[in-house]
């Protein structure tokens, strides 16, 4: 199967999976219920649960459980991330996938909600779909990257440089790092607990290092779009970085600078990829294809 299609194929099954393990938007209070749906299930690459089943494909034949439900945890968890990121107190944006943000759709307090919800229902789905063994280490990978030290971590120190005149390099690798390639490590590893059944330190240790290196990879790439690319072409407000004196590659390295950077991190994901089992051809696609990816 080519790459396109195998990627297709995971989106398409995420977004089967959303709609069935959500609750119905018509759920009582339908108004919170109807704001989780029109984040989520607007669209967005949906990279992260495919870098979840891909992970679990490296290992076949163990009698896996399915990879599916947690696909959806970390997209209900990076999708919380958004709404909260787009609202007045935080990047204060009114464009994401393409549509109106959650609270100018609905409003404010309904956006913090949701956002609340989605984190929430994210460990109740981990906790729901598989054994107790596999849960806990799914909660613990997930909870790890979506807290104060990592995403979280990344978002404050992130708000901390809008007000520096000059931001350094160790500001930038840990607000990308936490920001960004944390949910990444994150993705891969859930796939990698969830393929071998159990944890097993060294292709873990590796699903992170790889999911590392691919996450500053995108990120750089998401500052030079939004240096270089369209609103329309993004499905998001362009140009923002700049505006909000972000710290971003791009800032700090220029847009060749930033490139480099891009290449390099890309080189290194591929380098640690050799290492880990299975049939790694898709991965080595999806990585590519970050480096090269409009939007
Ligand atoms: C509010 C706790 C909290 C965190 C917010 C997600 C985030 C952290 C900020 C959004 C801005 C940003 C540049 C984040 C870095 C991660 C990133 C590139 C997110 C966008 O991910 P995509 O491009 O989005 O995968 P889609 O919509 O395609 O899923």
């Amino acid at each position: 199967m080519d790459f396109s299609t195998k990627l297709n194929n995971f989106v398409a099954q995420t977004e089967q999976a959303l709609d069935k393990l959500l609750p119905p938007a018509d759920t009582r209070p339908a108004r919170i219920h109807e704001a989780m749906r029109y984040s989520l299930q607007a669209g967005g690459k949906r990279l992260r649960p495919a870098l979840v089943l891909a992970a679990a494909e490296l290992f076949p034949g163990n009698n896996q459980s399915d990879p599916l439900p947690a696909a959806v945890a970390i997209e209900c968890v990076h999708t919380y991330s958004l709404i909260h990121d787009d609202l007045p107190c935080m990047d204060n944006d009114d464009l994401r996938r393409g549509r109106p943000t959650c609270h100018k759709q609905f409003d404010e307090a309904t956006a913090l909600l949701a956002g609340d919800a989605l984190l929430t229902y994210a460990f109740e789905i981990l906790s729901c779909n598989y054994p107790a063994d596999l849960s806990l280490g799914l909660v613990r990978e997930l909870a790890t990257a979506a807290g104060s030290r990592e995403l979280i971590g990344g978002q404050m120190e992130d708000l901390l440089a809008e007000k520096c005149t000059t931001v350094t390099a160790d500001q930038l690798n840990f607000i990308h790092h936490k920001k960004t390639a944390a949910m990444i490590e994150a993705a891969l590893a859930m796939g990698g607990w969830i393929g071998q059944g159990r944890p097993s330190a060294e292709p873990l240790n590796r699903l992170h290092t790889f999911g590392r290196h691919l996450g500053l990879a995108f990120q750089i790439v998401d500052d030079i779009l939004d240096a270089t690319a369209d609103s329309a072409t993004l499905g998001k407000t362009a140009g923002k970085d700049a505006k909000a004196n972000k710290a971003t590659f791009v800032k700090l390295y220029g847009i060749d600078g930033a490139r480099d950077r891009a290449q390099k991190h890309t080189e290194a994901a591929l380098l640690e990829l050799v290492k880990l089992p299975g049939d790694t051809t898709f991965l080595r696609q999806l990585v590519d294809a970050m480096l090269k990816r409009k939007n």
